[in-house]
């Protein structure tokens, strides 16, 4: 089991490891803070870090997620509506890097790879990501004016696309992944945990936190996109609305433009342990659920997130 912890801070009391331990997905988790860490691939040390020396600014830009909910999708509709006035389409870096390179995790990538980064080099407005959840954020971010979009999926997609993605590891049985989430214990999990500590925030700071679901985007995505780049301060003028800007930002930030990218085809990020980005492209659709879980574990998932969600007005369909 591992629980093993870089020694950048004195201590770490409240770490404890899995017991959930079915793939190797699930041997690397680790309880902290009251959240189970992938531990293997995120040390806690460099959430502590990022907890210590994140310094926010008041324009800085985080895209939030559990994994699997959206966040490529997201970063690249983030990263080309705010850079929109620097690059065109056809000369973006979207189409040679992933959007996970161009806006970089805080625990995956930036301070797992050093402890207190220069951060202050980045052109304004900074792009960060994290697939930490509210209450683990760095305290300079929640007293600071930032902004923070958070996505959420379905639980139950966001099931199925885990345990498709972890199989490269070794070819885990679906149920596992889904007894791990009714357990609350799947990485950056329990899922009801993390989603309410941003629906809440958004409730509470709505000019600073946007909610979003993978579902509206994918039902409306020119009104979605419309919202996101108000919410970011990045509105589209009337002109760039009557020439097709917005639509032709959806054309290429989906899924099958981002797909057949030659980086996300056959591109592979030297940080990770993953074979290549394909895996961050599947199959994008909604409702994918039903080729995989029985109605019987969906209602049973569902009684559980009724009960844990119950009285703070989120719902998932
Ligand atoms: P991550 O947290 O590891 O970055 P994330 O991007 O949140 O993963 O989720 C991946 C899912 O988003 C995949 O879903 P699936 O397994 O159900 O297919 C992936 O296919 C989907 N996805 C990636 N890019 C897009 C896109 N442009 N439009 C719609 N869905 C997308």
């Amino acid at each position: 089991m591992e629980s093993k912890e870089s020694s950048l801070e004195t201590s770490t009391p409240n770490v404890s490891p899995s017991t959930a331990a079915s793939n190797a997905y699930a041997i690397g988790l680790t309880q902290f803070q009251g959240f189970w860490i992938p531990s293997s691939r995120v040390p806690t040390s460099s959430i502590i870090s990022f907890q210590k020396y994140f310094q926010a600014l008041d324009d800085d830009i985080i895209v939030a997620s559990k994994p699997k909910a959206g966040t490529t999708w997201l970063k690249a509709l983030v990263f080309t509506i705010v850079n929109r006035h620097s690059y065109t389409l056809s000369n973006t870096p979207l189409n040679s890097a992933n959007p996970h390179q161009l806006i970089p995790f805080f625990e995956i990538k930036l301070y797992r790879e050093n402890s207190n980064p220069d951060l202050s080099k980045i052109p304004s407005p900074r792009l960060f990501s994290t697939h930490l959840p509210y209450p683990m954020l760095a305290d300079s971010i929640k007293h600071s004016n930032c902004r923070i979009i958070y996505i959420t999926r379905n639980p139950f997609d966001i099931v199925v696309s885990l345990w498709h993605f972890f199989r490269f590891m070794d070819d885990w049985p679906v149920e596992d992944c889904f007894e791990m989430f009714c357990r609350g214990e799947e990485g950056y999990g329990p899922f009801w945990d993390h989603v309410l500590g941003y629906w809440n925030m958004s409730l509470e700071k709505p000019s600073n936190v946007f909610f979003l679901r993978y579902e509206e985007l994918k039902e409306d995505p020119v009104a979605q996109t419309k919202r996101l780049a108000e919410f970011l301060g990045f509105p589209f003028s009337i002109e760039e609305e009557k020439t097709g800007v917005v639509n032709q930002i959806v054309d290429f930030c989906s899924f099958n433009n981002l797909k057949d990218l030659e980086v996300n085809k056959t591109g592979k990020m030297a940080e990770t342990i993953l074979p290549n980005n394909k895996l961050f492209f599947r199959s994008g659709k909604v409702g994918d659920y039903v080729n995989y879980l029985t109605p019987t574990a969906v209602e049973r998932f569902n009684n559980i997130l009724e009960e844990k969600l119950s009285g703070s007005g989120l719902t998932f369909k």
